[in-house]
């Protein structure tokens, strides 16, 4: 049998079927073999990952076309993971270097971010936008919450990303805003919705869909963020045919598999300055004649954005 892993939740996973949807698990002899989560080839890192001390938390993701063998019931055996068209890692908490992957095979990611509860953090917006360019894959930012309210500045730095080409979307669950407009995003191909813990990725996908009733938090009063409330990572199939990746709330997206020298690639309103510094292997931090320091100078690349810079190079 053929599928899709539509959720993962430790060590199981659950594969849609044209018509059913089977829960399945991984020989351990398969999970060894199956440890090579390649480059796409549309990736712009440079290196290709070394195949055989890959290490991934695991082998499966949402999004995974699988062929896996039936078992008693609805149950069954994944046998083979079908070659990745792109994949959104991170490396994963911890001391070891490992790569969880999030999802694969995925059209676009969508971080959600609000003004409020939690607070914005832009170096994690930066991070995830980072790893979407990594993989030559689409971005979308959805502001949720446009209910509680909004700042100049904020606006201002929102503003800056639809400068450099991302689209923005804003929604509210609660004032019911948006719902043309993030429809349009969502309904054809993969999404993946990303962001910290309680910005609303679950309630905009119950909002959209009634009837799903995913759970949901609140945000604690007293530390203003989420309290991890999505614990699995499911991708949910809209009527309208749509792909939606829910997954836990994540604070920290390190980088997987990046040299610092791969960062300015990932920031796409730096591409038309890269060549045009005086050292052809210009960091861009303290070098004279560099010609994106100078844009930033300029005004022409956001500052707020080169902060992001200097801080996915020091630490992707
Ligand atoms: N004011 C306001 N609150 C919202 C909106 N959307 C969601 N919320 C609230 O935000 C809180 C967190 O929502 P969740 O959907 O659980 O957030 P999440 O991003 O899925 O969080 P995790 O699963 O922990 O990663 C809940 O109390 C929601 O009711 C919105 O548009 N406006
Ligand atoms: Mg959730
Ligand atoms: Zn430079």
């Amino acid at each position: 049998m053929e599928g899709t892993v539509i959720r993962q939740h430790l060590g199981h996973y659950l594969v849609a079927s044209a018509r059913e949807q089977y829960l399945c698990a991984l020989s351990t002899r398969l999970r060894k073999q199956l440890q090579y989560p390649e480059a796409s080839p549309g990736s712009r890192r440079r290196r290709v990952q070394r195949v055989r001390r890959v290490r991934v938390t695991d082998p499966v993701a949402i999004g995974d076309h699988v062929e896996f063998d039936v078992g008693d019931g609805e149950t069954g055996m994944i046998r083979l993971i079908a070659e990745r068209r792109n994949k959104i890692s991170r490396r994963a908490s911890g001391t070891s270097p490992r790569e969880q992957i999030l999802a694969a095979n995925v059209d676009r990611v969508v971080p959600i971010f609000s003004l409020n509860d939690p607070p914005p953090d832009f170096d994690l917006l930066d991070r995830m936008l980072a790893i979407a360019e990594g993989e030559n894959i689409d971005a979308v930012i959805c502001i949720n919450k446009t209910d509680l309210g909004t700042a100049d500045a904020f606006e201002k730095a929102i503003e800056n990303y639809a400068r450099i080409g991302y689209e923005v979307v804003k929604t509210s669950t609660i004032d019911d805003v948006g719902r043309t407009d993030i429809h349009a995003v969502l309904d054809q191909g993969t999404s993946l919705f990303m962001g910290p813990s309680g910005v609303g990725k679950s309630s905009l996908l119950n909002w959209l869909q009634p009837g799903l009733e995913l759970r949901t938090g609140e945000v604690s009063e007293l530390t203003r963020e989420g309290r991890h409330t999505t614990t699995h990572l499911e991708l949910v199939t809209l009527r309208s045919g749509g792909l939606v990746g829910d997954i836990p709330g994540v604070k920290e997206f390190k980088l997987w598999d990046v040299q610092p020298e791969d960062t300015p690639a990932l920031f796409r309103e730096f591409e038309p300055y890269l060549g045009g510094c005086r050292f052809r292997d210009c960091a861009h931090i303290r070098e004279p004649d560099c010609a994106i320091k100078n844009a930033v100078d300029d005004g022409e690349i956001f500052q707020r954005r080169y902060a992001s810079y200097l801080e996915l190079r020091a630490s992707p």
